[in-house]
């Protein structure tokens, strides 16, 4: 269908079907996702892994290639988790085998083991097109199945990288025990921690209906090919071949089944393409995520570049082919903070662009706003030079920042995960999801909102070493120098030192962050001690502030409390009448104590500046031996709209050893210096 929004009209222009609308009444932006997820089916959990960073390119000729990679960003001090292969292992593009000389499986497994021994993961790509190959398994036993999509009785003939294709019609369940039985044998011989489904528009690259030519060849074994090599025919023989509207796809008033399936080939139960269309990279989804959870019973992590009203429920997206041009960095906030309002929370873009090869500049710029996508990929195309973060020493160092500070918000990521899937909660948000009724915000998609209160605010255009933010209502403390604080009655537009390594985060009012010590790799990070940072409004004498934390065995399939191998834990803190409190609400903490977490700093922020911290006690205990506990006053600047900067001193709580699992409570006065 083709959707026109006016403005001030919405226009659909469909080729068939039945329409049902539903209206979500929020009425709050969280509300309205709330509702909406809840019909649609809630995101899916993600393992904590994932929301590490990720490297991936398309051309890791052979194994070496890529094990290089893994000891360069060692090397460089760049935090990865994940280490990608996209098509290069297999053996002529043929989904589910592996390249004998570039990618032979003994020492494909060695590198796995050795990756997987220190908590790295692994992800290849697979595509729906199965080679037409007699002599390949995964074809024979999808023949001997009858899992392919039909047209006039046979096998519908397709062209992508392998060559000549058939297609598996995920809407029939046996294709998809067929399919789950093809994932399990590869996993047998490779054992992949996710999949990355590509080209499940369905891409084809011929268009109508194809035969394999007498005495041509079509592309295999090497490099990208992407002419059709079949011999093709429109077809035109049903009214489903060429409505006579024809939708804008490709731009190009193209016949609606050009470059995929014919609209005429039948799925299973008579369905046709036609009205199916749209499902294919939803239904591939399922399958797949099916497959991957009978398994070994692991939380699945799926990769999909098609998406459907649902998919959110069982696979994370990327954003395509984007361009390594500053608008394609500018263009990858928008899409993903729609993303997240369709329910597909984990979502992010090519990190510096698919192709062409970004400028250096622009490779530092991408990877700073690209550490807080909630899905952080560093990926690009065949033909483009390698651009792996520590390709540039500048871009490292920018890396080195950025990613560095990602992996201390780990945990504060994986709540938000948590909360995405018990409430379709974005992870990235707009930030009228946060102020509402700031109208300045809305349609702001420069800056972005990582759950309520965490505001990123990078540069986004060449040549510049300032941004200009707009900063909503309330305090803002900067994240990577929490004394510098942004004050505002009624909200203020900031220009803001930028240079090459610096990205702006800024921490909103009222907020209790949890974070811990970041490091090279998820599993390492998730071990450290915690702190918590608590903002109050600066300088308030009566305030409040709240945070939560969610963990839990992120292997098990299900994410949700009462599992016995997760806690849950809100946090509060007051200032009220000079006497601060922060204190804990756990449930569950048996999981967190058995990990040994513990809390080892506490910063508030914001406080009034005449006061100075004294009298405090631990669990209703004073704290006499001021020998391992230090009350510390670091003061901040304030900048503040229309009238006297305010002084705020911040106070750190050292040296605590205060159980992550166990409630605790903490409380001093900020008396008047004498
Ligand atoms: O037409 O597998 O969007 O990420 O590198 C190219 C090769 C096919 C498209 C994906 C891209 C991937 C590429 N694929």
């Amino acid at each position: 269908m083709d959707v026109f929004y006016r403005g001030t009209s919405l226009t659909y222009k469909v080729i068939g079907g039945v329409f049902d609308f539903y209206f979500f009444a929020g009425p709050t932006p969280l509300g309205v996702i709330d509702q909406y997820t809840s019909f649609v089916g809630r995101p899916a959990p993600m393992p904590y892994w994932s929301l590490g960073f990720h490297q991936c390119r398309w051309g890791y000729h052979n194994l070496s290639v890529v094990e290089d990679v893994v000891a360069n960003y060692q090397k460089a001090q760049i935090p990865l988790d994940v280490i990608w292969n996209d098509d290069d292992h297999m053996d002529g593009h043929k989904d589910f085998t592996l390249n004998p000389i570039n990618y032979p499986h003994s020492k494909l497994s060695a590198f796995l083991d050795k990756i997987h021994s220190i908590g790295m993961k692994y992800i290849v790509l697979i595509d729906p097109g199965i080679a037409v190959n007699s002599s390949y398994g995964v074809y024979q036993r999808g023949i001997s199945n009858d899992v392919f999509i039909k047209y006039e009785d046979e096998p519908y003939l397709a062209q992508v990288w392998p060559g000549a294709v058939y297609f598996p019609d995920f809407l029939n369940p046996k294709t998809v025990s067929w399919w789950g039985d093809e994932i399990r044998r590869f996993h047998e011989l490779v054992p992949v921690d996710g999949l990355w489904i590509d080209m499940n528009e369905a891409s084809n690259f011929c268009s109508g209906k194809c035969t394999i030519p007498k005495g041509k060849q079509c592309p295999t074994g090497t490099g990208p090919g992407w002419d059709c090599c079949l011999d093709c025919k429109n077809i035109t023989k049903t009214r489903w071949d060429a409505p006579p509207y024809k939708i804008n796809a490709s731009g190009l008033q193209k016949p609606v089944g050009f470059k995929t399936i014919a609209t005429s080939a039948v799925h299973y139960n008579g369905v046709l393409e036609y009205d199916a269309h749209s499902l294919y990279g939803f239904s591939q989804s399922i399958a797949t995520h099916k497959a991957l959870q009978g398994l070994e019973g692991k939380r699945p992590f799926i990769l999909s570049r098609s998406t459907y009203v649902g998919s959110g429920q069982y696979a994370a997206h990327w954003t395509g082919d984007n361009q390594g041009t500053w608008e394609n960095l500018r263009y990858s906030i928008s899409t993903m903070l729609n993303f997240g309002i369709f329910g597909v929370p984990m979502v992010g873009s090519d990190i510096c662009g698919f192709y062409p090869q970004p400028t250096e500049e622009l490779c530092n710029r991408w990877i700073e706003v690209g550490a807080f996508y909630p899905f952080s990929r560093d990926h690009a195309n065949y033909y483009s030079p390698r651009q792996e973060l520590y390709q540039w020493e500048s871009v490292a160092e920018s890396a080195r920042n950025a990613l560095g500070m990602r992996y201390k918000l780990l945990p504060y990521l994986y709540t938000l995960n948590y909360e995405a899937h018990i409430s379709g909660a974005p992870i990235a948000r707009p930030l009228f999801f946060s102020f509402p009724t700031y109208t300045e915000v809305y349609g702001l998609s420069t800056q972005f909102l990582l759950g309520s209160s965490l505001m990123v605010s990078p540069v986004l255009e060449q040549g510049k070493s300032e941004v200009t933010a707009l900063f909503p209502p309330g305090s803002w403390y900067s994240l990577f120098d929490i004394t510098q604080t942004i004050t505002s009655k009624g909200g203020l537009k900031v220009t803001l030192d930028a240079p090459l390594h610096v990205v702006n985060v800024h921490l909103y009012q009222n907020t209790i962050l949890p974070m811990q010590q970041g490091g090279m790799i998820s599993k390492e990070a998730r071990k450290t001690p915690f702190n918590l940072i608590v903002t109050f409004p600066a300088g308030v004498s009566d305030g409040e502030a709240r945070g939560n934390l969610f963990i839990d065995d992120d292997e098990l399939p299900e994410m949700k409390l009462g599992n016995g191998y997760s806690t849950y834990i809100d946090f509060y803190a007051t200032v009220a009448k000079g006497t601060v409190k922060v204190w804990s609400e756990v449930q569950e903490g048996k999981f967190a104590l058995a990990q040994g977490l513990y809390i080892e700093k506490i910063s508030v922020l914001g406080l009034d500046g005449s006061g100075q911290a004294s009298a405090l006690e631990i669990d209703g205990k004073p704290v006499t031996n001021a020998s391992n506990i230090e009350l510390s006053t670091t003061k901040q600047n304030v900048l503040e709209d229309g009238g006297d900067k305010v002084k705020i001193v911040m106070v750190e709580i050292k040296d605590l050893s205060l159980d992550v699992g166990k409630n605790f409570a903490i409380t001093w006065n900020m008396g008047t210096k004498g």
